[in-house]
């Protein structure tokens, strides 16, 4: 499949059907002198563009840049580093949620509010109080009750945080995480607010479970840990939370009966990309479910370069996603 966009670079990208249109919220990748590192610091985007399609069978139709929606010298309290965003839809307004370093250099998860799908958003003028770490990622529910998933590791400094605490570490940025036997950490869910500007009450976490023990998914297992890029998606009556294993470079799935958990892995949605960072999102349009996910293969594999991608998955009768290769 060839990217959907290719006039500018584009990841990470979060899909959403708003009034019967496809509409993607990807970061907006772009050409930086900084140094390559674990850190991620060669990430260092500037703002938001929203793209929406009207059809994507039998293949995708034009795809409409509404153009930058956002920029970073409009966020009073954003430092640098917009990263992975997500938009949600409550009550006649429209939210996107993003991440970005504060003044601090500590990565907080800010909220802008529009009128329409494609903004203008206009962000608050702090970061959510009580948020942290990157990649935030909205569900709202059937009940009209909407949540934040979000964290990361590494370069997300998620593992700057202990348990249910928002104390910062500092000795422990960069590209460390637990090891061994420990549990590995999982992402943090938060309920919104109902007007979709803050926590109602502090984030979780949510462990992911091996199916064998019940217990959370060793640190050291990094074929099947949460490392960052956490979607959350309702299917055939179930809860399923997605995510990168970051340096093994799957997307894989964990599914329960709650949007609070427990959170039971499911299984391999994604082989790897071309590119380290692998990032998604699943939503149904059409009567089919899609998987937008993005891989280097426009920039000829420069890791911070990449290109949103589109590919039908499936599942099984007993509601397992099947695993899918990029194409
Ligand atoms: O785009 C910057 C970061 O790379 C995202 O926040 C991560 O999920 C990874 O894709």
């Amino acid at each position: 499949m060839a990217p959907l966009i290719t006039h500018i670079y584009t990841a990470d990208p979060s899909a959403h059907v708003f009034n019967g249109k496809l509409y993607i919220y990807p970061s907006h990748d772009r050409e930086t002198d900084i140094q390559f590192n674990d850190n991620g610091d060669q990430y260092d985007m500037v703002d938001y563009h929203v793209f929406s399609l009207d059809t994507l069978h039998p293949s995708p139709g034009v795809v409409t840049d509404h153009g930058a929606v956002l920029r970073m010298e409009d966020i009073p309290w954003v430092s640098k580093q917009l990263w992975a965003p997500d938009a949600a839809y409550k009550d006649g307004k429209y939210y996107l949620y993003f991440p970005a370093r504060d003044k601090e250099g500590i990565f907080r998860i800010g909220v802008a509010e529009g009128p329409s799908p494609h903004g203008p958003f206009v962000p608050d003028a702090n970061a959510i109080p009580g948020s942290y770490s990157i990649d935030p990622a909205c569900f709202v529910d059937d009940d009209n009750q909407a949540y934040l998933y979000f964290g990361g590791l590494w370069g997300g400094q998620l593992q700057c945080y202990a348990g249910n605490t928002e104390t910062y570490n500092p000795s422990l940025q960069g590209p460390h995480e637990r090891t061994g036997d420990q549990p590995s950490q999982g992402p943090r869910v938060a309920v919104l607010s109902s007007d979709m500007h803050s926590f109602a009450s502090p984030p979780v976490e949510l462990p992911i479970l091996d199916p064998e023990t019940n217990a959370p998914i060793a640190a050291d297992d990094h074929d099947r840990r949460f490392f960052e890029a956490a979607w959350l998606h309702k299917a055939r009556g179930r809860y399923y939370l997605s995510y990168s294993t970051g340096d093994t470079h799957f997307l894989c799935y964990a599914t329960s009966s709650s949007p609070l958990g427990p959170f039971v892995y499911g299984g391999r949605i994604l082989e790897p990309v071309l590119g380290w960072t692998t990032h998604h999102s699943i939503v149904e349009f059409e009567g089919r479910t899609y998987l937008f996910y993005h891989d280097c293969e426009l920039s000829k594999g420069v890791d911070h370069l990449r290109s949103v991608k589109v590919k039908e998955i499936f599942y099984d009768d007993e509601g397992r996603i099947l695993t899918t290769t990029a194409d």
